[in-house]
């Protein structure tokens, strides 16, 4: 395939030059059109940001080049939808804010995608160099490539037009090669206005080849690796979401099943197979992570959602006593490895690849795994799923976390390529058990960090990436952090359905304030509020469900009308735990 000539737009495009005669205009080109022309010539023909000093002129001028501008509420809002796309797509989101507080506003966004190893490019206005340096107090001034620089993967700054090429290009290659992550793109104000002979600004753009270059793993460390799954008596195959960013999903699904072994989904992986298939695990969780004996990671870390490897969780006595399992672990990271506990069989390369060449050491005949370790998983997971289907008949008035989601689960049989957005605490971890998915990346969450506020970000990019129906379950709690984008979601009359669990409060609805006072107790919230009053303020659709059938009718009207819609499901407020499944982690107050 020949090289793409960069197609530049002049500064005469849209008249940036008055005091330049039209001729000289299209003659030049300047900053704004140099960024914009980077960014189309790389493939990427979506924005999410909020407009301001010194940017708005930038984002009209993409919208006017065709580029799909979103244009957000908060900051933070626009960050997370920028990181979800790329976790969607495997091409760098784009944020793009003002300088100082917006930059400060879509850098929690920007920590959180380097986190979750989701690819983003935070791309910010700044002040000048000079001002900022001798700290002379510029409008919005302030150092945001050294502040930025801690909390990401890599950051860059551009001083010259005609380096905007090579800034665009260092930033998406950073953000996509190798682990995943995000990357913050510093533009000083007068950056932008700066001209540049248009064929100079033409050769000065770099179409980036192969941003995220496949890592072949070595041959003796996937023979090392094959030999060790093949000594196990009780293996297990963990996947994680590396595993579903990687689209390697044909490959996962034939190492899986030519195997035979059972697999644990971690929350963002669950789809990459059904989760109805019969070798899941994932109702087995706390007999298999202790009772295997050979564990496969797939693009998982063995951090806090893994208990770090040892512990109880995995069988240690104490909790930080190693449960006896050998690990293989495949992730593009070589640092990854011993992170917690020792790996045994580090396989590093793009789990695509990596995958692909244990499939052909694997061939056809690979033998199954041990009769009674399947039968002992098989047991354990029906147990649970037979107690689940109990719980999940009840009917209770008011609804409980169970009943609306026994709605939510055959919602989402009926609708698999919807995209299911999820976030709170027990709101968060019923879903998460009691919902299952049938396909890959369909399930977007609170990952690594359990950080709340993601929720109408991810609404907004998935349904924007994907153009397919979106699905939120939210607690009420985190639902206020990004609220107000509902306004965003019917603005582009977007699919999305968001169901707000709403049981008053954080965790529950029923703390009392210790001291007395007429103040509610910190968790606590106004009693039956109406989220979805909020709709009518936007000529988006809000529905009030307070039984099951009443949820059923309005989750399946919003999907059959794919209109903005937001139903507020009254959920019994003493149903829910502290912080959800893991209450463990609150500090306990020695002295009462
Ligand atoms: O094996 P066992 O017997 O153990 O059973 C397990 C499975 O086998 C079984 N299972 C099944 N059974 C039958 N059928 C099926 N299909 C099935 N699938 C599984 O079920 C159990 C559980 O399985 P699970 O869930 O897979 O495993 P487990 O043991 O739970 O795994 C452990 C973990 C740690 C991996 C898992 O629990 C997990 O991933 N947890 C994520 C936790 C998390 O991230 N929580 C979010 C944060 S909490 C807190 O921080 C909150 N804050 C503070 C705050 C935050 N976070 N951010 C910011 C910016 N500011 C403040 C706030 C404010 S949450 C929160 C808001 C909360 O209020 P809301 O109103 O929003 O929400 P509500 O709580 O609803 O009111
Ligand atoms: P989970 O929370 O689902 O367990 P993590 O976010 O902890 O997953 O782990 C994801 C891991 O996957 C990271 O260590 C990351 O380096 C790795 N990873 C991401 N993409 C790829 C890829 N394409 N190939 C190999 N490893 C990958
Ligand atoms: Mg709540």
């Amino acid at each position: 395939m020949g090289t793409v000539e960069p197609q530049v737009s002049t500064a005469r495009d849209v008249q940036q030059h008055p005091s330049m005669t039209a001729d000289a205009q299209s003659q030049v080109t300047d900053g704004f059109h140099l960024v914009i022309d980077a960014l189309k010539l790389n493939g990427i023909d979506t924005i999410f940001g909020l407009p301001g000093i010194p940017i708005t002129d930038l984002t009209r001028m993409a919208q006017a080049a065709g580029m799909r501008v979103i244009s957000f509420r908060h900051e933070q809002n626009a960050g997370y939808a920028a990181s979800i796309a790329g976790f969607l797509t495997q091409k760098p989101g784009i944020c793009l804010t003002v300088s100082a507080p917006g930059f400060l506003n879509g850098l929690t966004a920007l920590a959180n995608a380097t986190t979750n190893c989701f690819p983003m490019i935070l791309i910010s206005g700044s002040s000048e160099r000079e001002i900022v340096d001798l700290q002379q107090g510029d409008y919005e001034e302030m150092d945001q490539l050294a502040i930025a620089k801690p909390l990401c993967k890599a950051a860059f700054r551009v001083l010259h037009a005609e380096d905007i090429g090579v800034g665009i290009a260092r930033a998406i290659r950073a953000a996509v090669s190798a682990r995943p992550g995000g990357v913050y793109l510093d533009l000083p104000g007068k950056l932008f206005a700066q001209t540049l002979d248009v064929e100079a600004g033409r050769k000065s753009l770099i179409k980036v080849v192969d941003p995220a270059p496949r890592q072949i793993p070595a041959q003796d460390a996937v023979q090392r690796a094959l030999e060790l799954l093949k000594s196990a008596k009780r293996p297990l195959i963990v996947l994680g979401k590396g595993a579903a960013y990687a689209q390697a999903d044909a490959d996962i699904l034939a190492l899986v099943e030519r195997t035979g072994i059972p697999y644990l989904p971690m929350s963002m992986a669950k789809g990459l197979l059904p989760d109805t298939h019969e070798q899941s695990a994932a109702a087995a969780r706390s007999y298999v992570l202790p009772e295997a004996d050979v564990v496969m990671l797939v693009g998982a870390r063995l951090n806090w959602l893994l208990s770090h490897g040892k512990g109880k969780t995995w069988g240690g006595k104490g909790h930080k006593d190693w449960g006896g399992q050998k690990f293989i672990q495949i992730d593009i990271s070589p640092q990854e490895a011993d992170s917690n506990v020792r790996i045994d069989a580090p396989l590093v390369g793009d789990i695509g690849s990596c995958v692909s060449a244990l499939l052909a050491g694997i061939g056809a005949s690979w033998p199954k795994p041990p009769a009674e370790w399947l039968s002992a998983v098989a047991e354990r997971k029906n147990k649970n799923i037979a107690k689940m289907a109990e719980t999940l008949a009840s009917n209770p008035v008011p609804m409980n976390f169970h009943s609306a989601l026994a709605v939510v689960r055959d919602i989402i049989k009926a609708s698999p390529d919807a995209c299911l957005v999820n976030e709170g605490a027990n709101a968060l971890d019923f879903t998460r058990s009691i919902v299952d998915m049938y396909k890959p990346r369909k399930r977007l969450d609170v990952g690594t960090w359990g950080v709340m506020g993601i929720g109408m970000g991810f609404c907004v990019a998935a349904a924007v990436v994907s153009g397919q129906q979106v699905i939120a379950i939210e607690g009420d709690s985190a639902f206020g952090f990004s609220g107000m984008e509902v306004e965003t979601i019917c603005r582009y009359n977007l699919p999305v359905c968001v169901v707000v669990f709403n049981n008053n409060g954080i965790y529950r609805g029923t703390d009392v304030n210790p001291a007395g006072g007429p103040d509610v107790a910190p968790t606590v919230f106004v009693k039956g509020a109406r989220y979805d009053k909020l709709m009518g303020a936007f000529g988006g659709v809000g529905v009030h469900a307070t039984t099951p059938a009443e949820l059923r009718s309005a989750m399946e009207e919003a999907i059959r009308s794919r209109k903005p819609t937001l139903i507020n499901a009254v959920i019994d407020e003493t149903a829910g735990t502290e912080s959800g499944r893991i209450t463990s982690l609150n500090p306990s107050a020695k002295k009462k």
